[in-house]
Formats: C-alpha cells, sequence, structure tokens
C-alpha cells in the first residue's frame, strides 16, 4: 500500500490564503449593509456575511483538496466529519456582535487538523492587517515576527481575558463568584469578544491568559495550536488535554503562571 505524505506546505499556503481572503471579503462587505438574523436569541448573531464567508472558504478548500473534511460554524458544509483524515476547523467570522457593532475585533479562524492533530492554526483580523499563523513544531507568528512567550509573569501580574456567556448554565456553576475570584487574583481582566483573536493575543504576549468554561471547536481550533507553538500552555480548566472536534472549557496561558491559574480555578470550582 502506498502511504500518501501529508501535503503541509500546500495546506498552509491555501489556509493563509483562504483566510486573508476571507477576511477581505468580510470588510468588503462592511461597505454595505447586511442581513442580520438571531440564531438562537438577540445576543446570539448571525449575519449574511458570516454564511458567505464560510461558503467561499469551504469551496476554496475543496477544490485543492476534495477528500478533505470540514467542520465549519455555519455549517454550510453538510460533510460527515468524522471520516477523514485530515479537517479543517473553521469560523468564518470569530465575534460576530463585534463584527456587527464595532467592524473591528472580529477574526477568521482556519484550523487544520491531521490524524486529530492540530498541524496549521491561523487567526486573520482583518481591520488590522494582523495574521497570527502557526505550523506544529514549526513556531508561531504574527505576519512575519516570530512569536515566544519568554517572559515570566505571576499571577498577579497577570492580564487575562476570558469570555463568559450569562446563561442558566452559568448560573448553575456560579460563573459570577468564579469570575469575581479570579478578578480578584489578577492585574486586570478583559472580555475582548473574540475568542481566537483573544488566544492569538496570549500567543502575542497582549495578553497574559484566557479562560472560558464552554467554547466550541471553532472557536479555539486555531488559537490553541498557536498558543502551544509561542510556547504557551492550553488545556481544559481541569488540567486535562483539549478535544480537538468538541465543545471543551479552555485555559491557555504563559507557562510561567500555569500552575498558580489551574490550581485558583481549582479551588473556586471546589467552594462552589
Ligand atoms: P462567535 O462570534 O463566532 O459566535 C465571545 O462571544 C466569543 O465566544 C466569540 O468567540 C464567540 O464566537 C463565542 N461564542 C459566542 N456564543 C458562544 C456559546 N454559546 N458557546 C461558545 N462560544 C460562544
Ligand atoms: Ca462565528
Amino acid at each position: 500500500m502506498q502511504v500518501q505524505e501529508f501535503p503541509i506546505d500546500a495546506v498552509k499556503q491555501l489556509a493563509l490564503r483562504c483566510a486573508r481572503a476571507a477576511g477581505e471579503l468580510s470588510l468588503e462587505r462592511l461597505k454595505q449593509p447586511f442581513s442580520v438574523e438571531y440564531k438562537t436569541s438577540a445576543s446570539d448573531l448571525v449575519t449574511a456575511v458570516d454564511k458567505e464567508v464560510e461558503q467561499y472558504v469551504v469551496e476554496t478548500i475543496l477544490k485543492q483538496f476534495p477528500d478533505h473534511g470540514i467542520l465549519g460554524e455555519e455549517s454550510t458544509s453538510q460533510r460527515d466529519t468524522t471520516n477523514h483524515e485530515t479537517l479543517w476547523i473553521i469560523d468564518p467570522i470569530d465575534g460576530t456582535t463585534n463584527f456587527v457593532h464595532q467592524q473591528i475585533n472580529y477574526s477568521v479562524s482556519i484550523a487544520v487538523y491531521h490524524q486529530g492533530e492540530g498541524v496549521i492554526g491561523v487567526v486573520y483580523d482583518p481591520s488590522r492587517g494582523e495574521m497570527f499563523w502557526a505550523v506544529k513544531g514549526g513556531g508561531a507568528f504574527l505576519n512575519h515576527r516570530r512569536l515566544r512567550l519568554t517572559r515570566s509573569v505571576k499571577l498577579e501580574e497577570a492580564l487575562l481575558c476570558t469570555s463568559v456567556f450569562w446563561n442558566k448554565r452559568a448560573e448553575q456553576i456560579g460563573i459570577d463568584q468564579i469570575v469575581k475570584q479570579l478578578a480578584g487574583k489578577v492585574r486586570g481582566m478583559r472580555l475582548l469578544g473574540s475568542a481566537a483573536l483573544e488566544l492569538a493575543y496570549v500567543a502575542a504576549g497582549r495578553l497574559d491568559g484566557y479562560v472560558s468554561m464552554s467554547l466550541h471547536p471553532w472557536d479555539f481550533g486555531a488559537g490553541r495550536i498557536i498558543v502551544e507553538e509561542a510556547d504557551g500552555v492550553v488545556t481544559q480548566i481541569s488540567g486535562v488535554p483539549l478535544p480537538y472536534a468538541e465543545n471543551s472549557s479552555v485555559m491557555a496561558c504563559n507557562p510561567t503562571f500555569y500552575d498558580e491559574l489551574l490550581n485558583h480555578l481549582k479551588a473556586s470550582f471546589e467552594q462552589d
């Protein structure tokens, strides 16, 4: 049997090209009015642009790699995601609420997993022209600049970010108390509204850490690879490894205070 080698360079080039083109398309669409719909509620939006951008990305990938699987937030791809050696995980617009209200602070997120392992992560911020990307074993970059977390940070010095959804489940796990306790321990807390971008900022050292109780695979698929390649640590909030195609909690941070943050989170969950 002939074993085909994974064409990592071609896949990387395609991921970068798709992210840039998708971002440019989103900027172009901001020049005209577009439709905004409620998905499940007034705080859960989807626009015609999310759908158009996802469709563009899916078609572009499948033209070059027809046998690859795609898991996209807007499900314009109805293909089975379980039976592919190579799975692309994409969010055409991560931070749709920001896209609608602010026209900045959103991103295109594209990740490629091969045999279950994250090999390429790309998070593109079109409003600032910032491309965050990483190849497994090859490092993380912001445009052409290498990203490395070399600074030593203590929990009390950390600028942390979180995405919290103030819903019934959040109430049940006591999210208000958990966030309050965390905020009291660190230098500052931020809530930017695009998980993919927040993870990219951890890799770039603009934030020291990011915590979320629950994210979708397209929210963290690419950012997680970028943080790891910048020498950061990413796990679930219990400390166990992240899955790649399922929902999960996420904690990502500079490695020098990972244990401190993990112990703090564990303690605040035990109190609850
Ligand atoms: P989205 O814009 O693609 O929906 C802050 O809102 C961040 O969390 C964004 O990355 C957003 O992605 C994501 N998000 C929004 N609602 C979510 C939910 N119910 N579960 C997980 N992630 C969500
Ligand atoms: Ca989205």
